[in-house]
């Protein structure tokens, strides 16, 4: 508990502002902060504060969150009083406002919430080797110097060292390697997370994965679209911004849009104009049965559906005509749909058994899709994240490729997702480097897969490849940054292990999931409390940042905390982090930056710099001639390129391939798009664990909708009938702003379910339910809904585990509960194929999280 004068001090706030009289507290502005979180001024404080102006300063909003927007925050007597949006142009469709959501615009109740952490901490029954290790998650904590906290961390870096060696200690992200490598390193961790099979697969039969690299076309050309399928996105929930904005465009300049999600999400409400609920996971079967009738019913002269043109020159496998050489004729796509080799057509009856939609919507969606001029086949990574899918986002090329929807205006195939959504294409605007030199190199040079990472660990095996299984035996774990333990497969594995091993170190801003199975946490600062830099986004936009706040309490950057350790273990801070001060880095990274010009051509400097400028920031540097001042950026906060229709910005995806694929090849094998690629083959099997066919055969997923069945051909459902999807919600990027008591009361947590399921099984919207997967379970209240189709689960991604010591059933909707720690193919962790079911429970009922006390120490 904290007593109010001692926060004044910490929070800088002059002392005057707080001398009020016991005046009634008014509505007006709020200061940091009492053990309940910001606590209102009164009447004469707040109009001391209002008579000082103040000043708005572009903060970041960092998360990984989907979106980007310009957030400005005012700060009075180095307080942040309130917190604004994109005010710095005006707002039109075809250049938008950068404007922040619900989550950006409650960052004030994040940064100066309660429950930071505030100091570095021990757990109370720590001693070197762990102490009574199983008290993790449930001891109580000490408040420790940095000091000495150091002091801890090297030391148990150097005797877990010698008792084992490097590979005992885990590094699950941040600067720490920095520190590590220089004293032989430490295991890494892996996984495909996002994308599920979009992240390295598609390279090798000629697509994109979609955020680095975009398969699909700007914003602009969106809008030459007749039809847009949106398959699997809710861009309203998981692209805050722009995104959705700019779909209306389109959908105002005339396109149809087809929705095909399991869930009728706001995407749908608002611009579908039809929507096509499809059972988890089953994407491909669907999309089998659709390029079955566009096979059988496509005639090149009455009714022409395929685009033999495009699938002749730009790619190989469609046909016996078209494999290359060496290949096995019989192994064309074409003849495994219509089952001409192993007697199954894959057609919309087939399709329609697995996937639930009806054989006639199937049919008419693929006549639409084939017979339509100009049509954008859009997917998000959710249907990806599924484990089997290796095979899908090549199957979600080949139905591109067969209806030539690709790399012309209008037409295209394939992501949009996160910063991408929407509006493929390279950057227009850019950061510079900070000028920071890279570290050691990382000699032990091992990394396990998420997706068996905590199993692995248990078990003291992991696979390493191809038939390549190695012992591990992990004692110390060091999370420098993520919030892994929360958002990996398998978390009660994870919990176990965590409770195991001899040593355990998160940095961090609150006693997170990480941070509380923890010996040792370490606070960091947020980005508000640092020097500054850029945060990028959708590709027309650039946003600055600088510091709003001092450090919060003894918050220390990530990059700090790095060089104390790495200091303590024997090393100087050069050694560690090279000698850039803050402030230079921070120059570089504006000197550096880069804006497209005029022509589309190339880059030029964004930002001009004088001599003044740099004899003011007292940094080195060269002066440089660019489109706006520094002046401007450190007010503005964002530059953004102006769009219209037709200018030289605008992005059609592999449009040069598909004019000239010779002189433009890909870089796959063939050159060409392979809907039969042995690299893509040979590359899944590389990975160690399940196996692919060389053309999209459809794997129904290990957990997916066939395994709700014990008898899929008897339709006999099993002891696990639903199936568990974790949409990305707009209550939280991932586990981020679970903790903000503005949005536990404007998103409540629960689980939607839906109306069919509740009601068989005696549930009414509000009643707690029980949730119970193969894995693990977990209490929601439950939402019930229409918006679902019946038969699946929506348990939002990225609640806070709160594992009750009584029943040991965890109660915040930690979706990592549910799911098991099974990897396949590519090493895709599989979130979103989870099979359960849920039941009215008996015991207490749960109170909303908004009731919930925060995690202070
Ligand atoms: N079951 C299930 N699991 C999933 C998913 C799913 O759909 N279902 N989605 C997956 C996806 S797509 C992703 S991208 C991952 C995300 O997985 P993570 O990246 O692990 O998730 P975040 O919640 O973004 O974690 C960021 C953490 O870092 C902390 N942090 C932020 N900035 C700083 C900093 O500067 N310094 C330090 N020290 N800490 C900082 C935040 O407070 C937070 O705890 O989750 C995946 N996990
Ligand atoms: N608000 C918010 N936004 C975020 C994030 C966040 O945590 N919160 N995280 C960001 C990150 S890192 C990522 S990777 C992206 C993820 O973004 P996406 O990969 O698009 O994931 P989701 O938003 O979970 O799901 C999109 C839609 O797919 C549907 N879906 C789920 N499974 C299937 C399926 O098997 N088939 C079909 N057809 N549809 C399915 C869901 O119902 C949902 O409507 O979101 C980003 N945006
Ligand atoms: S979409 Fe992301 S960047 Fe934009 S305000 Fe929301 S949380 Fe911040
Ligand atoms: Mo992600």
């Amino acid at each position: 508990m904290f007593e109010l004068f001692s926060k004044v001090k910490d929070f800088k706030i002059s002392r005057r502002a707080f001398l009020g009289t016991g005046a009634a507290v008014t509505a007006g502005a709020m200061v940091p902060v009492t053990s309940k979180g910001l606590q209102k001024l009164s009447a004469v404080q707040a109009e001391e504060l209002r008579d000082k102006e103040g000043e708005w300063i572009p903060a970041a909003c960092w998360h990984n969150c989907g979106g980007r927007c310009l957030l400005k925050a005012h700060v009075v007597d180095g307080v942040v009083q309130r917190v604004k949006t994109d005010d710095t142009r005006e707002d039109s469709a075809d250049n938008p406002q950068q404007r922040a959501c619900v989550r950006g615009r409650s960052q004030r109740q994040q940064v100066y919430g309660v429950d930071r952490l505030k100091y570095p901490m021990k757990r109370k029954h720590w001693e070197p080797g762990g102490g009574d290790k199983a008290l993790r998650g449930e001891d109580e904590w000490e408040r420790i110097s940095w000091d000495e906290a150091t002091d801890i961390v090297a030391s148990e870096i150097e005797r877990i060292k010698g008792k084992y060696d490097n590979r005992s200690i885990l590094v699950t992200g941040g600067d720490i390697s920095r520190a590590l490598n220089l004293v032989g390193g430490h295991v890494g961790t892996w996984g495909t997370t996002s994308w599920g099979s979009w992240r390295w697969g598609p390279s090798y039969f000629g697509l994109q994965e979609g955020y680095f690299e975009h398969s699909i076309n700007d914003r602009m050309d969106l809008r030459n679209s007749q039809l847009i399928v949106l398959w699997g996105l809710n861009p309203a929930w998981s692209s805050p911004g722009s995104p959705t904005y700019n779909f209306l465009q389109a959908k105002k300049a005339g396109a149809r849009f087809i929705v095909i999600d399991p869930m009728y999400s706001e995407s749908a409400e608002l611009l579908g104009d039809e929507w096509v609920p499809v059972h988890v996971g089953t994407d491909h079967a669907l999309m089998l049965g659709m390029a079955h009738t566009i096979i059988t019913e496509d005639d090149p002269d009455d009714n022409p559906l395929i685009d033999w043109d495009f699938l002749k020159k730009c790619s190989v496998g469609f046909d016996q005509d078209m494999m290359p050489e060496g290949a096995d004729e019989k192994q064309n796509f074409k003849d495994y749909v219509l089952g001409t080799h192993d007697g199954e057509p894959k057609d919309a009856a087939w399709a329609s058994a697995i996937s639930g939609v009806d054989e006639t919507v199937i049919k008419r969606i693929a006549r639409e899709i084939g017979s339509t001029n100009r049509v954008a086949l859009l997917t998000g990574w959710a249907p990806a994240r599924i484990k089997n899918s290796d095979s899908w986002p090549q199957m979600f090329m080949t139905f591109g490729a067969m209806t030539g929807h690709m790399a012309k205006p209008g037409r295209m195939t394939g992501v949009s997702c996160h910063f991408g959504t929407g509006n493929g294409g390279h950057r227009l605007v850019m950061g510079g480097g900070s000028g920071v030199p890279g570290g050691a190199e990382n000699e032990v040079g091992e990394s396990i897969v998420h997706a068996e990472m905590w199993k692995a660990i248990q078990n003291g095996e992991y696979t390493a490849g191809y038939n390549d299984k190695r012992d591990i035996n992990i004692q110390m774990i060091y999370h420098g940054m993520g919030a892994t333990l929360q958002t990996r497969d398998g978390q009660s594995y994870g919990i176990d292990v965590h409770k195991n091993v001899e040593f355990v170190v998160t940095n961090g801003h609150f006693i997170t999931t990480n941070a509380k199975y923890s010996d040792i946490v370490l606070p960091a600062t947020t980005h508000w409390e640092r020097e500054g830099g850029f945060n990028v986004g959708n590709r027309d936009a650039l946003f600055y940042y600088r510091r709003v706040i001092e450090p919060m309490y003894e918050a220390k950057d990530d990059a700090e905390i790095t060089t104390m350790i790495g200091e303590k273990l024997g090393f100087t801070a050069e050694e560690v982090y090279g000698d850039i001060p803050a402030r230079q880095q921070l120059f570089n990274q504006i000197a550096g930056a880069t804006v497209i010009n005029e022509a589309g051509t190339d880059y030029e400097p964004l930002v001009t710099i004088t001599q003044e400028d740099i004899s003011e920031w007292g940094v080195e540097g060269e002066p440089q001639q660019g489109r706006i001042t520094i002046a401007e950026l450190e007010e503005k906060g964002v530059y953004q390129v102006e769009r219209k229709p037709g200018d030289n910005y605008g992005y059609i995806a592999q449009e040069a391939f598909r004019e000239d694929p010779e002189a433009n090849p890909l870089e796959t094998a063939t050159g060409k798009l392979e809907i039969y690629s042995e690299a893509l083959q040979e590359y899944v099997k590389s990975i160690g664990f399940t196996e692919i066919d060389p053309i999209p055969t459809y794997n129904p997923a290990i957990e997916g909708y066939e395994d709700t069945y014990d008898n899929f051909e008897n339709r006999e459902k099993g002891d696990y009938p639903l199936q568990v999807i974790n949409p990305h919600y707009l209550r939280r990027a991932h586990t981020i702003f679970d903790n903000n008591p503005w949005l536990r009361e404007a998103w409540p947590n629960e689980v939607y379910v839906a109306a069919a399921d509740a009601k068989e099984r005696g549930v009414k919207d509000g009643d707690t339910v029980k949730i119970t997967s193969k894995h693990g379970e977990t209490l929601r209240i439950a939402h019930v809904t229409e918006r679902l189709m019946p038969g699946v689960v929506g348990l939002m991604h990225g609640a806070w585990v709160e594992i009750d010591p009584e029943t040991g059933i965890d109660r915040a909707g930690s979706d990592n509960i549910l799911t098991g720690s099974i990897p396949t193919g590519q090493a895709i962790s599989g979130w979103n194929s989870v099979i359960g079911d849920f039941e009215k429970w008996e015991g207490t009922p749960l109170k909303e999280d908004k009731y919930w006390e925060p995690r202070t120490v």
